[in-house]
């Protein structure tokens, strides 16, 4: 196990009221260092969640923080008097210097958010109505940005969604083979270079830009324990501007099939029409009133073209070594890999379906 750093330190150097209890490793994301910190103030116990930014990954957190901190404000702002406004966006805590952001003696920076209580997320997805509910919350969140006021957000990863771009960063990594496993992926690599046509759909069809979250897969989004109903859009490190099909398109690729993205019995990989109906009716029910008829036209094809994306950046960081994306096993991004290439075959089989159900909107 990797040596857990001195979360006592980092507290102090937010403004905590309470005295540090403890502290977990906490969820499933493949990017940041995440933790679950609890604390006792006056015998009553609060909980934060501490997050390390990473710094290999987001080149300029400190522009980053900024993003959020707008975004998070902008979001509290509009949502000021509904009912359960204090879960239905991200709290940050400020840091001694009043920043939103600590960088501790190693470099590394750190950020720290109320914890949402009653509420989880999940690493798949159980029913048509879980479904309905992720797609409605990020499609109000989209909805509640339409209106931040400028400047424009930081791009926190430049071209994180330009898929021919990510087409060309994976045959670099093949041409490298850096880590000599090529020979162990020729059917993926083969499917990856027979789909290159398919990378372009998107960034062809001149669509508007928008303020986007562009990592929207479903254990983003928080669910409420008791109701079920969404209820907070969290890991905000990629909202900027974007297409809104990158996220509706996201949806599609972690919403539909049954199973954990890293699935290693690939027959139960499918992309399951009720749930993709009820994404439709779910992201259509906030997000109807601004997009566009294209938009809305292309809406089954952005699954197709995200998923093919995320399993193009599984197989070149497999390819590389394992470089970008945490794993916990030997083969683990080739698995994931494989179970997004067999979700874009699932999805290309349904295509007409999936368009009919998105005409009758
Ligand atoms: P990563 O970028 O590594 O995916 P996330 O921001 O998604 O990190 O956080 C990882 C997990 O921690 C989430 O899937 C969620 O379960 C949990 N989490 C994150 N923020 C909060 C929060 N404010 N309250 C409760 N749980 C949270
Ligand atoms: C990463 O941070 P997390 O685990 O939510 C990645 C996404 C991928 C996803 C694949 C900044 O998301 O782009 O789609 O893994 N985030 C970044 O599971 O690269
Ligand atoms: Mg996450």
């Amino acid at each position: 196990m990797k040596d857990q750093p001195d979360l006592r330190a980092v507290a102090r150097q937010f403004q905590i009221l309470g005295d540090f209890v403890g502290a977990e490793p906490y969820g499933t994301g493949h990017i940041n260092d995440t933790y679950r910190v609890a604390f006792d103030r006056g015998g009553r116990p609060v909980r934060f969640i501490f997050q390390r930014i990473n710094h290999r990954v987001f080149k300029n957190p400190v522009a980053l923080m900024e993003n959020i901190q707008r975004v998070t404000g902008h979001l509290r702002t509009k949502l000021a008097d509904g009912p359960d406004a204090a879960r239905q966006a991200l709290t940050l805590i400020p840091a001694q210097g009043g920043q939103p952001w600590h960088r501790d003696a190693a470099g590394n920076y750190w950020r720290v958010y109320d914890f949402i209580e009653r509420a989880r997320t999940y690493d798949a997805v159980e029913s048509p109505a879980q479904a309905f509910e992720a797609a409605k919350t990020f499609g109000r969140f989209q909805h509640l940005l339409t209106d931040l006021p400028a400047p424009r957000l930081h791009d926190t990863i430049p071209d994180f969604h330009h898929t021919p771009k990510r087409f060309a960063e994976f045959t670099r990594a093949l041409a490298a083979d850096a880590a000599n496993r090529a020979q162990l992926a020729a059917p993926e690599i083969e499917f990856a270079l027979r789909h290159q046509p398919v990378t372009g759909t998107l960034l062809a069809a001149g669509l508007p830009e928008r303020i986007t979250h562009n990592d929207t897969k479903f254990n983003n989004v928080m669910l409420d324990d008791a109701t079920g109903v969404g209820v907070c859009v969290i890991d905000l490190d990629t909202v900027m501007p974007g297409l809104a099909l990158y996220d509706f398109g996201d949806m599609v690729r972690t919403t539909t099939s049954p199973v954990p993205e890293d699935e290693r019995d690939l027959a139960k990989v499918t992309m399951q029409l009720p749930m993709f109906a009820a994404l439709v009716r779910g992201y259509w029910s906030t997000a109807g009133g601004f997009l566009t008829p294209a938009e809305r036209r292309l809406l089954p094809d952005a699954g197709n073209v995200i998923t093919l994306e995320i399993g193009l950046r599984f197989l070149a960081d497999y390819l590389a070594g394992d470089t970008y994306f945490k794993v916990h096993r030997p083969g683990h991004n080739l698995d994931r890999c494989r179970t997004q290439f067999r979700l874009v075959e699932s999805i290309e089989q349904q295509a007409v379906q999936m368009h009919r159900l998105v005409e009758q909107l």
